[in-house]
């Protein structure tokens, strides 16, 4: 039985007209605990406004947005703004003790940020420890000068599409789990706006299919959020075909293919056309745990969500017909997710950064370190460059480095290295450490990511924090930098936020710093950030006031010795 939960709701658009004036957007959202009742047990979950996914912010470039988080629920939490750049509003982006603490239960705080000059799908997401994977909702801006001013066909409607893990288990306990090194946990089953599908069932009782009606000859434009915390998904609709026009709301040029792969934290805007014949077709998000699973026993298990859509409402005595539905499994994962990533390119010809002031080459693998009173050490980890990053426990980072009081006020704190310490992935002991490096205002960065070469490996979706940039290449096996610079496209690159590094493989990105304060780099793998694939990028201010961090807002969280509440008791 579904328990009572706190659904508290207050959403006002205010003076908001097409092409008009900016406007301001208001949401509050009430986080609280509620039993949900799925494949046969009552399990507890931490959500938006008693919502599944939560709700969506709709907003028109330019506009501002707040957002008053109110907190019913026993546990700190934070809402990071998945992709917003948050020029000179570093206060707002929230990962939990690099930019803030946790909002404690019974506490309240206002988000407050624009979205100037992006357009698209983005969203939004707890970021302290598992909560992301129930607390989360997209963010959808559209263009100024309204929807016929979109790079492609005008959609007849548009459908958020968040996809999403069912955990049959407590995600504080999950991440205590991963914290301890223990990296194996699957999701119970994969989710499209918060159904399970019919997949799925316990002693009989099948879980409900994600329903999308549409009508035919009518263009759809599907806004896709990956929400899951470890799945990539591969979703493919039988009987037809997907046009990408952007992801992570930049625009790519037109690409079509019948398989859409999209990793976690990722999001990819794809137009569909109901050209089919009337009738029922399955859409399936599907996802193997062996891409992510690195440990013996490799699980094969497939994790599958099943969406069906109907045209013209042919549902209604329609029941036993049959439904078309893509064949599964899908063909060899890797292949599909490289290849599909490969063909995106930027639809605009962006201004690459021809010459850069700082490489950085970075290992991202696995290590071990000892526990107390452990011999040899193996608690598994993850890292960077052999520094397996470490949350401050006292002090958000940020506030540590406004107030220019790092070195006092966190403990082990590392210069994060331009190179590992040697290119063999050699699984070897490692430190815990805060690792951070400090650019300056307007630094060109590029950075290269090299996922383990050898047998056995994981992709890994780099997300970095305050800034896009440009996906320059990806490859397989070890980066020669003789020969790949050579594949560089500084022509039309992706702009994103979310660098997929491939198994077995590399990935190289461009950017300029341009926007002071601290930003997390990590792995948006849940499971590889309490473990440690992360760092930050302290980025100082410039010369004038409008290139200067302002100071935090009134109501700034404070941490109150519980800083770690969710993720490390
Ligand atoms: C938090 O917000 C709620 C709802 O708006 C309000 O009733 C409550 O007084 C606020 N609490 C604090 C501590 O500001
Ligand atoms: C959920 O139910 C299954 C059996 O239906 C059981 O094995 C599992 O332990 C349950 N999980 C929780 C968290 O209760
Ligand atoms: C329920 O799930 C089991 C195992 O996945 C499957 O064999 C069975 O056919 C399903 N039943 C229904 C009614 O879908
Ligand atoms: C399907 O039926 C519902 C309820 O009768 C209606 O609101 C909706 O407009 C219909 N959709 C289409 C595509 O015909
Ligand atoms: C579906 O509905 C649309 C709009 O109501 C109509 O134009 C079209 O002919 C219908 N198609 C079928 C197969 O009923
Ligand atoms: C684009 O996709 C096709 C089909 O999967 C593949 O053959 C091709 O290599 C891809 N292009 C790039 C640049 O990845
Ligand atoms: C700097 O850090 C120390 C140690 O945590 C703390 O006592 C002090 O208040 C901090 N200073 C500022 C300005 O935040
Ligand atoms: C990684 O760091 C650990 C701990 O500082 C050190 O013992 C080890 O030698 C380093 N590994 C390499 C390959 O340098
Ligand atoms: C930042 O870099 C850009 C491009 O190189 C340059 O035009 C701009 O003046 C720089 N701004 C500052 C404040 O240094
Ligand atoms: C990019 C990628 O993963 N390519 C792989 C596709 O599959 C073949 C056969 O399994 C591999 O040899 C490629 O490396």
């Amino acid at each position: 039985m579904a328990a009572a939960c706190v659904v508290f709701f207050l959403a006002a658009v205010l003076a908001a007209a097409a092409g008009g004036e900016a406007a301001i957007v208001e949401h509050t959202f009430v986080v609280s605990q509620m039993k949900l009742d799925q494949l046969c047990n009552d399990t507890l979950v931490t959500v938006v406004n008693g919502q599944l996914p939560g709700p969506t912010i709709e907003v028109t470039e330019g506009d501002s947005v707040v957002v008053h988080v109110v907190n019913k629920s026993p546990n700190g939490v934070t809402i990071h703004w998945h992709g917003v750049k948050q020029q000179l509003n570093c206060w707002a982006d929230g990962p939990a003790m690099i930019t803030q603490c946790a909002i404690q239960p019974n506490k309240n705080f206002t988000y407050r940020f624009n979205v100037n000059g992006q357009e698209g799908t983005l969203w939004w997401h707890a970021h302290i420890g598992c909560l992301r994977a129930t607390v989360h909702g997209a963010l959808i801006i559209r263009p100024r000068l309204g929807p016929s001013s979109y790079p492609f066909p005008e959609p007849d409607k548009e459908i958020p599409l968040v996809l999403g893990e069912w955990w049959d288990t407590d995600l504080l306990e999950l991440e205590r789990k991963i914290a301890n090194g223990e990296m194996k946990e699957v999701p119970t089953s994969s989710t499209i706006n918060g159904k399970l599908g019919a997949f799925n069932n316990c002693s009989g009782v099948i879980e409900d299919d994600y329903i999308l009606n549409v009508e035919d000859g009518k263009t759809y434009l599907l806004r896709i959020v990956n929400a899951a915390l470890h799945a990539e998904f591969y979703l493919k609709i039988a009987g037809h075909i997907f046009t990408v026009v952007a992801a992570d709301a930049n625009y790519v040029k037109p690409y079509t293919t019948d398989l859409i792969a999209i990793s976690p934290g990722e999001t990819v805007d794809v137009l569909v056309v109901a050209d089919a014949p009337p009738g029922k077709y399955y859409m399936v998000a599907m996802t193997v745990p062996s891409q992510w699973i690195v440990e013996e026993p490799l699980l094969n298990t497939l994790v599958i969500s099943r969406g069906i859509i109907y045209y013209n409402n042919t549902s209604k005595g329609s029941e036993n017909t049959p439904a078309l539905s893509p064949e599964l499994p899908f063909d060899d994962m890797g292949n599909i997710s490289f290849y599909f990533h490969g063909n995106l390119t930027s639809l605009l010809m962006p201004s690459v950064p021809a010459s850069i002031d700082e490489r950085i080459f970075i290992d991202v693998d696995q290590g071990y370190i000892c526990k107390e009173g452990e011999s040899p050490c193996r608690t598994a980890v993850t890292r960077m460059n052999n520094i397996s990053f470490q949350l401050p426990t006292s002090v958000p980072l940020l506030q540590a480095h406004y107030y220019n009081n790092i070195s006092r006020s966190i403990s082990m704190v590392r210069e994060f290295p331009s190179s590992p310490p040697n290119i063999v992935f050699n699984r070897g002991t490692t430190m815990k450490a805060t690792s951070m490096r400090r650019v300056r205002y307007n630094t060109t960065l590029e950075i290269v990511f090299q996922g383990p070469p050898g047998e056995i490996s994981y992709l890994n979706p780099m997300h970095l924090h305050g800034h896009d940039f440009f996906i320059l290449a990806q490859g397989i096996g070890e980066y020669d930098p003789e020969k790949d610079v050579r594949k560089y496209n500084l022509v039309n690159p992706p702009v994103r936020n979310v660098a997929l590094v491939p198994r077995f493989g590399w990935t190289a990105i461009r950017f300029v710093a341009s926007n002071p304060g601290v930003w997390f780099l990590h792995c948006h793998l849940e499971k590889h950030v309490p473990s440690g694939m992360a760092t930050v990028f302290v980025v100082e201010d410039g010369p004038t006031l409008d290139t200067t961090l302002p100071p935090p807002p009134t109501d700034y969280p404070t941490c109150d010795g519980q800083s770690n509440k969710v993720a490390y008791e």
